[in-house]
């Protein structure tokens, strides 16, 4: 059993693993850094260590800095949360040299998922759909142009080691494909230091639908139902849901009977991500897994009424799933919009800061996942999400409607915050209506 955990992460995600553990009967051990003392985690946390200086290199990426904190502390456990070292296999393998549960899968499974072109050979092996493309690495322009004549234009070259979007380039004729090639491997050797490239023919205006699953180191493996995360902007989420409005239950059912076949294919254990595009009602392809849990992860929660890390905790502990594939149902529907200090008027422009005044809604149905309090000082050095806005209703249009007048209750001052085009977006009469792709944000003036 785990008996005490460290949490290797920071922001809302740490305070949502402490908050779990808590429950649990677990000790905690947050670790923070320099800019980080007066956050939330570090405080809620049973003990608190400092690992570093402000910068994620020097703190929360951080391999050794955070292995010496856990073997001090004692915790007999880390969880990774989301970003920083979470999808690292090294950082698994370091964990396991030391003795030290990591929760999530193995390094191997994480290593094997994290290069895209050996996850999609496993998952075409396994007999989940993937979307036409190459079987090999790629590594010069000239075998990728004969690939790609045969596979049929437009194409996406992406890189092996990528995710996420670095890396990645389409081309639509012949005649960009050098060109578009020679951008994406050099990108990806700068991101990755490594230049390997896959192809695969483009999927035009498609959702990206992705699946939640469980699996125990008994080989049980279940699915949660699918998070639509079309709503997006340079590849950052910006507004999730389950179920999706373009998933009926026969739908549902095939992608996520892929989706486990996915997990088994690959070994997994913990929980863990299929995403896939949608490209209508009857096609939909592997796109890539995620060994870790999701921003978004809370919209499975509440339509399942699960608590998924504390299954994750519980795997990691060697205990079987909780549940049963037959009792696991879908009820209502639940959204989140990412809350993120940032001006959407410049840019996006990230917004740290003081803030000098607080009001953050309730009520039935309203969850908000934050780290943030009235006084504090968002530092510059991470990410500019600083809240979750969730909710839960019976139907879509509740949920909408629920969301709309929770946003509008939102106090933020000091920074600036993307809550009024949050507001917009679900203002607006095609995301009403669930007609929308992942190019909405940008065929949308919100
Ligand atoms: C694609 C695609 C269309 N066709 N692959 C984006 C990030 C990385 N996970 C893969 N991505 C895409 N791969 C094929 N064959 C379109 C995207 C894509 C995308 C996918 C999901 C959500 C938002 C996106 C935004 C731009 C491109």
């Amino acid at each position: 059993m785990i008996r005490k955990l460290l949490i290797a992460n920071r922001g809302e995600i740490a305070v949502r693993i402490i908050r779990a553990c808590r429950e649990m009967g677990i000790e905690t051990v947050a670790v923070y850094s320099e800019a980080d003392r007066d956050s939330l985690h570090a405080h809620l946390a049973d003990e608190a260590i400092c690992i570093g200086p402000g910068p994620s290199a020097k703190s929360y990426l951080n391999m050794e800095s955070i292995m010496s904190a856990t073997l001090v502390s004692g915790a007999d456990a880390i969880h990774p949360g989301f970003g920083f070292l979470s999808e690292n296999a090294r950082f698994a393998a370091f964990c396991e040299q030391c003795g030290v549960t990591f929760v999530g899968p193995g390094s191997q499974v994480i290593q094997n998922l994290g290069n895209k072109q050996i996850a999609r050979n496993t998952m075409a092996a396994a007999g989940v759909p993937v979307i036409p493309g190459t079987d090999h690495p790629v590594m010069d322009a000239e075998t990728g142009e004969r690939e790609a004549a045969r596979i049929g234009y437009p194409v996406i070259i992406k890189a092996a080691l990528g995710g996420g979007g670095k890396g990645m380039r389409t081309a639509y004729q012949p005649e960009e494909f050098a060109l578009a090639f020679q951008t994406a491997q050099k990108e990806a050797e700068n991101a990755f230091g490594d230049g390997t490239m896959y192809i695969e023919h483009y999927v035009e205006n498609p959702r990206h639908i992705e699946f939640q699953i469980l699996a125990d180191a008994e080989g049980n493996v279940i699915h949660l139902g699918e998070r639509d995360c079309s709503i997006q902007r340079n590849h950052q989420k910006m507004i999730e849901e389950a179920p999706s409005a373009a998933v009926s239950p026969a739908l549902r059912e095939k992608m996520g009977c892929a989706a486990v076949k996915a997990a088994k294919a690959a070994h997994y254990v913990n929980a863990g991500t299929i995403e896939f595009l949608l490209e209508n009602d009857e096609k939909f392809y592997f796109m890539e897994m995620n060994t870790r849990i999701q921003v978004e992860h809370p919209v499975t929660e509440w339509v399942t009424g699960m608590d998924l890390v504390k299954e994750q905790i519980r795997i990691a502990s060697g205990l079987p799933l909780s549940v049963k594939q037959e009792d696991v149902h879908i009820q209502g529907h639940a959204i989140e919009c990412r809350i993120n200090a940032e001006n959407p008027r410049k840019n996006f422009r990230p917004s740290p800061g003081t803030i000098t005044e607080l009001h953050l809604p309730g009520g039935q149905g309203i969850r908000v996942d934050t780290d943030i309090y009235a006084g504090y000082t968002i530092p510059p050095y991470y990410d500019s999400m600083v809240a979750k806005l969730i909710v839960h209703g019976e139907t879509r249009e509740e949920a909408i409607a629920k969301m709309q007048s929770a946003l509008g209750e939102v106090i933020i001052q000091g920074i600036d915050t993307n809550v009024d085009y949050q507001y917009g977006i679900l203002n607006d009469p095609d995301y009403q209506s669930g007609k929308f792709n992942i190019e909405f944000l940008n065929t949308h003036v919100i």
